[in-house]
């Protein structure tokens, strides 16, 4: 990067639509807020709690740490929280009871990914994730055998959590959250992670998006990273993540890429049923964005300089 010690610089401008996004077909016709940051590194993630989870990402960073070491450290803040009901074991369980939880780690420099989903019992999954993708030649383990081997990798056997309490709830904005995370490192490279307990009351075995590369996450270090958060379902059908990405290598700024997917699927959703998905994004040259449905949602952003919460964008 040009100037990495500069102060705290962030960039706001409204761009109304002009030409050129008016020639483009889903263009999104409201004005958006272009964020981006000359203060790297920079990490992205999805709602409040998502701030801690940075700012650990960034400490990590300043203290030497890898950039996968910060996606992992920083998304086990959140999964270790024992107030958080949405990702690691104390999560909301499935329709029988059983917390099982989705996770993914990608990293952009050579394009490796590991994840895991319907782990039982175990803390931290984005730290499985991660041995899946380095200690083996896969990509994904689920259930028992995601479970098997981080035994073997030397993760504990936690106490059974959720118990008899869960119920088949309907979908709503509180029972369901997902930890997704991007960072930008000082030398430019990117990866990201993911990490969650799904759905609260979702059929035992259900996998949603978060664990799925492409779509609860994406990241190409040529373009950038984005990481999903809502209703899995509504997400893996239409590998939004890969689909922002793209937008992004297309040139669109990173909101305007979050903005565009959710117009994509909302043209497909069926009528008459919630939209709840949501997007964070961020590109290799520091700028950053997120949407969301209804009224968006809140997302973290930090960098050595500054770390805050910011409203997204809002796609009705
Ligand atoms: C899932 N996408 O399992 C996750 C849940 C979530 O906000 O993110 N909710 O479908």
């Amino acid at each position: 990067m040009k100037n990495p010690t500069r102060r705290d610089f962030i960039s706001r401008s409204l761009v109304v639509s002009g030409a050129a996004l008016l020639a483009q077909k889903n263009a999104w016709a409201a004005p958006v807020e272009k964020v981006s940051s000359r203060e790297w590194p920079l990490v992205i993630s999805t709602w409040p709690f998502g701030k801690a989870a940075n700012d650990r990402a960034i400490e990590v960073l300043q203290g030497g740490g890898s950039i996968l070491d910060a996606v992992e450290k920083g998304i086990n803040v959140v999964e270790n929280d024992p107030t958080n009901h949405s990702v690691g074991l104390h999560g909301t369980p499935n329709a029988e009871g059983v917390v099982q939880l989705d996770s993914c780690i990608m990293d952009g420099r050579n394009h490796k990914a590991g994840s895991v989903a319907a782990l039982e019992r175990i803390a931290n999954p984005v730290s499985v994730a991660r041995r899946v993708m380095e200690q083996t030649k896969n990509v994904m383990l689920v259930g028992a055998g995601a479970q098997e081997f981080a035994l073997k990798q030397g993760f504990q056997l936690s106490p059974s959590t959720g118990g008899a309490s869960a119920k088949a709830a309907p979908v709503s904005e509180n029972n369901h959250d997902t930890i997704a995370l991007v960072v930008l490192s000082r030398e430019g490279h990117l990866a990201g992670g993911c990490s969650t307990s799904g759905l609260g009351g979702k059929l035992p075995g259900r996998v949603g998006d978060s664990p799925i590369i492409g779509s609860g996450l994406y990241v190409d270090g040529d373009v950038g990273g984005a990481g999903a958060t809502g209703v899995g379902e509504n997400v893996m059908r239409f590998c939004a993540s890969f689909m922002i990405v793209e937008f992004m290598r297309q040139g669109m700024h990173p909101t305007e890429a979050c903005i565009n997917a959710i117009k994509r699927i909302q043209k497909k959703h069926p009528k008459g049923t919630d939209l709840q998905i949501n997007f964070v994004a961020l590109n290799k040259k520091g700028e950053y964005g997120a949407a969301g449905t209804g009224r968006g949602f809140q997302y973290s952003v930090a960098s050595g300089a500054f770390s805050k919460v910011l409203q997204s964008e809002a796609v009705a």
